[in-house]
C-alpha cells in the first residue's frame, strides 16, 4: 500500500510519518470457480491491503467503518475493533476488544513502528465477533523492515507473504459460518491469500515466505512433498538468532514463521506442494492435508542478492527508544533478571474458555478493572501457560511484548526447533505448558492496560481473555482516550491504493 501522504508532522518531527487509509467495507471476490463470494475486508478484500513500513517510521492508518447496517453472516451490524498484531502500540490505539468503531464513524490509529524488522499483520479484534470479522475477511499483512533483515534476507519478489487460512461455503459460493459449539472452526477448503490451494510460480533460488495462520481454529503442520527441509528464520516478532532447518513446524493462528525454502536444485517444470500434517484435536477433511503448490519456471533478472541459506542472522541492535528505557534484546532475557513469576491456566469450565478461571465477561462486570498481573514498566517476568487438558489446543497471544520461550514440559524441556526466536504467540498442544521471559517496555507515557487471549478466535469471543496494566492501569484509557469519530470525509478523499498480497504467478 502507498502512503497518499508523506511528511506529515504530528509534532516529532524527528521521525519521518506515514499515513493510510483503509475502508472496511464489503466486497467481492472470485474464491471459487465459477461464483462470487461477498467479503467484509479492508478496502474490500481478502486478505486486506499489505502495508509495508520501515522500522522508525511512525504511522497513522485511518480504519473507516464503511459496513452497511446489515451484516454479512449475521443480521447484525458489523462494529470493528482494529488490532496491529505485534507492535507496542498505545492502549489506546491497540484494538481493545471493547473499543469499538461502528458504521459510518472512523478511528485514526497511531502505531510507533520502532521495533527491529518483524511480520506483522492487523485484524480485527471486537468483542464476541471477532472470529466472524476475521474469517468474513478483516486480516492483512503489515511488514516491518530495517537495514540489517534487508541485508540477510530474500527481499521483493523473493519475500512473499502466505496467509495460510481454511472456509467453508455454501453451494452459491457465500461464506458459511460454523463455530461447533465454540470450538473452532473447521472449513474443507485451504486458502492461501484468499486462494484455494493455489500453484505459484517460482525460480530456482532462495525464497522467503512469511507464513501466518489467519484460520480462526485450525492448527498446521506444514512440510515440502519432497522431504526437504526448510529453514526458519524468522518468528513472530522478528529474526532468530540461528537459522534451524526442519522437515515440518507446528502453526497455530496469530503465529508467523519466516521460512526460506531453497528451489535452486530444480528444474523448470518441476513442482513440489506444501502438505499438512495437521495435529491433534483438528477436524480435517479430504484436501486439507493439502496447503498449495510451487511450479518451477526457467530462471531469468537480476542475479539473486542473497546466494546461500545463512546459518546465524544478527537482528541489529535494541532500538533506541526501547534502550532508552533499559529494554533488552529479547533473546538475551535471562531468568535470572525476572521479578516475579506468574501461572495462567487456560481451562473450559461451564462451557465457558477461561484463563485462571476468568473471562472477559467478568473484565467487563467489573468495569474493566480487573487485572491478571501490573507490572512495572521495563520489568521482566516469567510467565508460564498451561494447558492441562487432552481435548484441545490454544495458542495463547500476549499484547504488548515479545517474550522468549525458555521451557516446554515436552520432550527435551527445550522450545521446539522452529519456536527459538522472538514470539508473540504461544502455541499450548493438549497439555502442554509453555515457560516464557518477557519485558514489559512500553512506550513514553505508553503504560496502560493489554489484552491475553487465545487466538483460537471462537475461544477469545467465548471468552478467554483476561488484561494486565503495563505501569498504572488508568493512563491511557483504550476506550476514551482516542475514541473513533463520525467520518465526515468525502467520498474519495483517500483512494484505496494498494499492493495486491496473491503469490506471484497465481
Ligand atoms: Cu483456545
Amino acid at each position: 500500500m502507498t502512503p497518499f501522504e508523506v511528511g506529515f508532522d504530528d509534532g516529532d518531527p524527528t521521525r519521518p510519518y506515514a499515513r493510510y487509509a483503509v475502508t472496511a467495507q464489503l466486497g467481492r471476490a472470485p474464491i471459487l470457480p465459477g461464483l462470487s463470494t461477498t467479503v467484509a475486508g479492508y478496502n474490500g478484500l481478502f486478505p486486506g491491503p499489505t502495508i509495508r513500513v520501515s522500522q522508525g517510521t511512525r504511522t497513522e492508518v485511518r480504519i473507516r467503518n464503511g459496513f452497511p447496517k446489515s451484516g454479512l453472516l449475521f443480521p447484525q451490524a458489523i462494529d470493528t475493533a482494529t488490532h496491529l498484531h505485534g507492535s507496542p502500540s498505545l492502549p489506546q490505539y491497540d484494538g481493545y476488544a471493547n473499543d469499538i468503531t461502528v458504521p459510518g464513524f472512523v478511528k485514526n490509529y497511531h502505531y510507533p513502528n520502532t521495533d527491529r524488522a518483524s511480520t506483522l499483520w492487523y485484524h480485527d479484534h471486537r468483542h464476541l465477533v471477532t472470529a466472524q470479522n476475521v474469517y468474513s475477511g478483516l486480516a492483512a499483512f503489515y511488514p516491518i523492515s530495517d537495514p540489517f533483515e534487508r541485508a540477510q534476507l530474500p527481499q521483493d519478489e523473493y519475500d512473499v507473504p502466505l496467509m495460510i487460512s481454511d472456509a467453508l461455503f455454501h453451494a452459491d459460493g457465500s461464506l458459511a459460518f460454523n463455530t461447533d459449539d465454540d470450538k473452532g472452526l473447521w472449513g474443507d477448503i485451504i486458502l492461501v491469500n484468499g486462494v484455494p490451494w493455489p500453484t505459484m510460480k517460482v525460480k530456482p533460488r532462495i525464497y522467503r515466505f512469511r507464513v501466518l495462520i489467519g484460520s480462526i481454529g485450525r492448527s498446521y503442520r506444514p512440510t515440502l512433498s519432497n522431504g526437504d527441509p526448510v529453514y526458519i528464520v524468522g518468528t513472530d516478532h522478528g529474526m532468530v538468532p540461528v537459522v534451524q532447518p526442519v522437515s515440518s513446524w507446528r502453526q497455530g493462528t496469530g503465529e508467523r514463521y519466516e521460512i526460506l525454502i531453497d528451489f535452486r536444485t530444480f528444474k523448470a517444470g518441476q513442482s513440489v506442494d506444501l502438505h499438512n500434517l495437521s495435529n491433534k484435536n483438528n477436524i480435517d477433511f479430504a484436501n486439507t492435508d493439502k496447503i498449495m503448490r510451487f511450479q518451477v519456471v526457467a530462471d531469468s533478472g537480476p542475479a539473486a542478492t542473497i546466494t546461500s541459506i545463512p546459518a546465524a542472522l544478527d537482528p541489529g541492535p535494541v532500538p533506541v527508544p526501547d534502550a532508552a528505557q533499559g529494554g533488552h534484546s529479547v533473546m538475551d532475557l535471562t531468568p535470572a533478571m525476572a521479578v516475579a513469576r506468574r501461572e495462567l491456566r487456560f481451562d473450559r469450565r461451564g462451557g465457558q474458555w477461561t484463563i485462571n478461571g476468568i473471562t472477559w465477561q467478568d473484565v467487563e462486570a467489573s468495569g474493566f478493572t480487573e487485572l491478571f498481573a501490573n507490572p512495572t514498566p521495563s520489568s521482566v517476568e516469567e510467565w508460564t501457560f498451561t494447558n492441562s487438558s487432552g481435548g484441545w489446543f490454544h495458542p495463547v497471544h500476549v499484547h504488548l511484548v515479545a517474550a522468549k520461550i525458555t521451557a516446554r514440559n515436552t520432550d527435551d524441556g527445550e522450545p521446539f526447533a522452529w519456536e527459538r526466536g522472538p514470539k508473540d504467540v504461544f502455541y499450548l498442544g493438549e497439555g502442554e505448558s509453555v515457560t516464557t521471559l518477557m519485558q514489559f517496555v512500553t512506550q513514553p507515557n505508553g503504560q496502560g492496560k493489554y489484552m491475553i487471549h487465545c487466538h483460537n478466535l471462537t475461544h477469545e469471543d467465548h471468552d478467554m481473555m483476561v488484561q494486565f496494566a503495563a505501569g498504572n492501569p488508568t493512563d491511557n484509557d483504550p476506550v476514551t482516550s482516542a475514541p473513533p469519530v463520525l467520518d465526515t470525509t468525502p467520498t474519495g478523499s483517500f483512494p484505496p491504493v494498494y499492493l495486491p498480497t496473491l503469490p506471484a504467478g497465481t
